[in-house]
């Protein structure tokens, strides 16, 4: 594949890309506002050591300098875990940050992008953004969702976390278009939780079923034909956390309504609430939260790489 010039790759991601090798984009919002230092850039660490283990090659995204990077060395993680200078950016904020030669965290929207940019199909996070609890209202709907929408990538994530109004995520993604598959399970997954008390629009039983269906969306009903271009859009991939690791709906549904109290106690709102968000139940809950997101991180990591692997050994 040709190299798209305009970003930086490190040279085991450029030459998984230029000799057609599974690549596992991952971002950096994550390590930098979604966990405590230490533990986030030795997650970041082990992350990118799952997908290696399964086969395909990490790809974490930033912006450093100005420059959108495709795969980060380790120095590069570890400034990412500590330096505050890397504020989270998502779609909107990519050409400031671009053309101001500044640092950025990316988000699932920004890094899905980037992503599209450089030709990477597959992508692991934690937990996606949704439509925010009062959504409907505060229009605060995070554009995680607009670049499901836009960008050819399928996101692995453990679902959404209920922070956020799972309801009206789902709706909002079935308007766009977006396939909504789940692994394994008829229930959408919450993220801390197994469960969410909605069903999933779609299942898959395997990571190769889940690669047929992106070829299915990308080569045949999402192509182009005759010179007319193909139509844009990702996919979203919920992968259940782990039993062993899953905290009960029911136990974590207190404390996340307790966060999100205090969040409104303190006026928090925009793209501050959901590390603020984050943080806080890590707090309420005395590191538990923190223990049950390292674990379905990994487990998303591993799914990814498969995913990626099939897709690669895969022609519609
Ligand atoms: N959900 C999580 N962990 C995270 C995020 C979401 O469980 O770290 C981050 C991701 O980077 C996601 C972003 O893209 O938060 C969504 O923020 P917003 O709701 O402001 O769009
Ligand atoms: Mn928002």
């Amino acid at each position: 594949m040709t190299l798209n010039p305009r970003l930086e790759y490190t040279p085991e991601v450029r030459d998984a890309l230029q000799t057609g090798r599974p690549v596992v984009a991952l971002e950096s919002t994550i390590v930098s506002h979604g966990m405590p230092y230490p533990q986030n850039v030795q997650t970041a660490r082990e992350v990118e050591a799952v997908v290696r283990q399964e086969g395909a090659v990490p790809a974490t995204i930033a912006v450093i300098g100005g420059r959108i990077k495709v795969g980060l060395n380790d120095p590069e993680l570890e400034q990412l875990g500590q330096d505050p200078t890397f504020g989270k950016i998502s779609t909107r904020d990519l050409p400031h940050t671009v053309a101001l030669g500044r640092n950025g965290a990316t988000t699932v929207a920004s890094t899905m992008r980037v992503a599209h940019l450089a030709g990477i199909r597959v992508f692991a996070t934690g937990g996606t953004g949704g439509v925010h609890r009062g959504g409907a209202l505060s229009m605060d709907v995070s554009a995680d969702l607009t670049e499901l929408s836009r960008s050819q990538v399928c996101v692995v994530s453990a679902g959404v976390k209920s922070i956020l109004d799972i309801g009206l995520t789902l709706e909002v993604l079935e308007t766009l278009g977006v396939p909504v598959l789940t692994l394994g399970s008829t229930e959408f997954p919450s993220f801390y939780s197994r469960s969410s008390g909605f069903t999933s629009p779609l299942t898959v039983d395997t990571p190769e079923q889940a690669a047929a269906v992106l070829r299915a969306k990308w080569d045949v009903c999402d192509a182009g034909m005759g010179g007319q271009p193909g139509q844009p859009g990702g996919a979203l991939l919920a992968n259940p956390i782990p039993h062993d690791a899953e905290i009960p709906a029911a136990e974590i549904a207190p404390h996340i309504d307790a966060a999100l109290r205090d969040m409104d106690a303190l006026g928090i709102t925009g793209k501050d609430t959901t590390p603020y968000l984050l943080g806080r139940i890590v707090e309420i809950t005395g590191g538990r939260s923190l223990v049950a997101n390292i674990a379905l991180v990994k487990n998303n990591a591993a799914v990814a790489a498969r995913v990626a692997a099939a897709y690669c050994g895969m022609n519609m």
